[in-house]
């Protein structure tokens, strides 16, 4: 019998393997030698793929923007007082991760699923809108305490620019589009429900996985039902200011 043949019916076991890690198909010698930034290794490890560069760029940014937000947000508050009772690193940090959910920080799956789960449906924005009034929901990704059309936020403003530059972002953008459809008729109710930045993170994603060529529809939809987008705030959150 031949050799191969052996392999494939299991006969033969195969060695013991103590390979380099691979990640979406790179070495991570070679992850070192093309010198990939954070936002490539972040794809390949996350997503198994080797992301566009407008997608790493874009990962890149929101990392930087979500680093950080001051002493007076909730994880933050709880980060202060852990390092205040004199707690070590990693109490720290989970002290202020645990504070992420709906209605601080967690909500980039949230707004991935609503909004595409209504543009999905057809729903127009005004109706997917009357929707979750009747619902009684709150809509994830809309809403900030402090920000609003007349505060607005720096952060979402850059992610925007970003994206609609073509000649950095060369993809189409729909789900962001619908999702500021859906922000000119929230904000008309109160001008702080605006799309904030767990929202736009959470819908440029979805456009990403949607339309960058580099996932089957299947891999996008798995991604976004998993619950994995969290994690780009939760990782660009994950940093201890010196003198917190
Ligand atoms: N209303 C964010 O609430 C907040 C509505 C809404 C429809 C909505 C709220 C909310 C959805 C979850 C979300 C992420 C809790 C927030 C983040 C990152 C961060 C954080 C930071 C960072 C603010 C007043 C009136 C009521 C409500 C209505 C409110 N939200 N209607 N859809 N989404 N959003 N979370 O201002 O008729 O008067 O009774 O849950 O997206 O976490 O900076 O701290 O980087 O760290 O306290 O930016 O919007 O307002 O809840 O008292 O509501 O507005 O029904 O209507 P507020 P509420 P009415 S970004």
């Amino acid at each position: 019998m031949d050799f191969a043949l052996a392999r494939e019916l299991g006969l033969i076991r195969k060695p013991e393997s103590f390979e380099e890690l691979i990640n979406g198909g790179f070495p991570i010698s070679k992850v070192l030698k093309s010198e990939l930034g954070i936002g490539s290794v972040l794809g390949l490890l996350w997503f198994q793929k080797n992301l566009p560069a407008y997608a790493n760029k874009f990962i890149e940014i929101c990392l930087k923007l979500t680093a950080d937000h001051g002493p007076a947000v909730s994880g933050a508050h709880n980060t202060i007082v852990s390092a205040r009772a004199g707690n070590d690193l990693i109490s720290l940090l989970t002290s202020g991760l645990l504070t992420i959910g709906d209605r601080f920080g967690g909500t980039l799956d949230g707004a991935a699923r609503q909004f595409s789960n209504a543009m999905d449906n057809g729903l127009s924005p005004r109706r997917f809108v009357n929707k979750m009034i009747i619902q009684k929901k709150h809509i994830m990704g809309i809403g900030h305490r402090v920000k609003s059309i007349n505060n607005p936020d720096e952060r979402v403003k850059i992610l925007k620019r970003f994206v609609m530059d073509k000649s950095q972002f060369t993809q189409g953008t729909p789900l962001l589009e619908f999702a500021l459809e859906v922000e000119k008729i929230t904000t008309t109710k109160h001008p702080n429900l605006i799309l904030n930045v767990d929202g736009a993170i959470g819908v440029i994603f979805v456009d990403i996985l949607r339309h960058s060529k580099v996932f089957t529809p299947a891999e996008a939809q798995q991604i976004i039902d998993s619950g994995t987008l969290n994690g780009l705030l939760i990782f660009g959150r994950s940093k201890l200011e010196r003198n917190s």
